[in-house]
């Protein structure tokens, strides 16, 4: 098949799915969405980059909400936002909230992270995705939450993924997110977790709006 068709398919696809900005501008996180949507008719787009939004929530799913309301208003469409992070036992919860202000980049979070933690045994921790959907005029239209137990290894393992994954392990599993297939992580990661709990709503919410539109 001819190049140009298969482009002219794509748009004509494309046209019929229900456009959703992704309030993002982490590169990791843009790809598990990528994948979590694949299946979906959700022409999942990119925020503008240089769009930047405060994080000034307590809670990540404050934050979420800040985020998919701004982007939401910005680009004038339904926007989805996540807003995550690792919460460790030993260390009253942090870096909760603070996860992507933890240091300058993820070696150097996680580098901060396996310091703080030295000579400490309970190295219990859980991953938090807090994902919210706003409507074109930023109106907050689903809001879920997705957990995952686990635990800070001692030393880094597998080269997949990003951020912290690399040093937290899955309970279930006894292995690091970093250490996962996509599906893997899919099925046991606080953002597919978030996901399953908003697909049925996202489902009502494209059919709804396509139906008055
Ligand atoms: P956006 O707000 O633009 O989405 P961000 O990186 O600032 O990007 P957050 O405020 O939600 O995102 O911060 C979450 C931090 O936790 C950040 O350092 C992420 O890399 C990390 N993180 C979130 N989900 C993760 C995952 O699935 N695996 C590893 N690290 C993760």
């Amino acid at each position: 098949m001819g190049k140009g068709i298969c482009i002219s398919r794509m748009k004509a696809d494309n046209s019929h799915k229900k456009r959703l900005v992704l309030a993002s501008r982490n590169d990791g996180k843009i790809r598990e969405f990528r994948n979590l949507f694949s299946s979906l008719p959700v022409n999942l787009v990119s925020q503008p980059k240089t769009f930047e939004v405060e994080e000034t929530g307590n809670t990540f799913a404050e934050n979420a909400r800040i985020k998919a309301i701004a982007v939401a208003k910005e680009t004038n469409s339904l926007a989805i936002a996540d807003d995550s992070g690792l919460s460790v036992k030993a260390l009253g919860g942090a870096p909760g909230v603070f996860s992507a202000r933890y240091a300058s980049n993820d070696q150097a979070r996680i580098a901060r992270l396996l310091y703080e933690l030295e000579g400490i045994n309970d190295r219990s921790a859980y991953f938090t995705a807090a994902i919210c959907i706003a409507s074109e005029v930023g109106q907050v239209l689903i809001e879920v939450e997705g957990v995952t137990q686990g635990s800070i290894t001692l030393t880094p393992a597998g080269n997949r993924g990003f951020g912290y994954d690399p040093i937290f392990q899955v309970s279930s599993l006894g292995i690091t997110y970093a250490e996962m297939s996509n599906k893997q992580k899919r099925d046991f990661g606080h953002r597919g977790k978030a996901f399953r709990l908003l697909e049925a709503s996202l489902d009502k919410l494209i059919i709804d709006s396509t139906s008055t539109s």
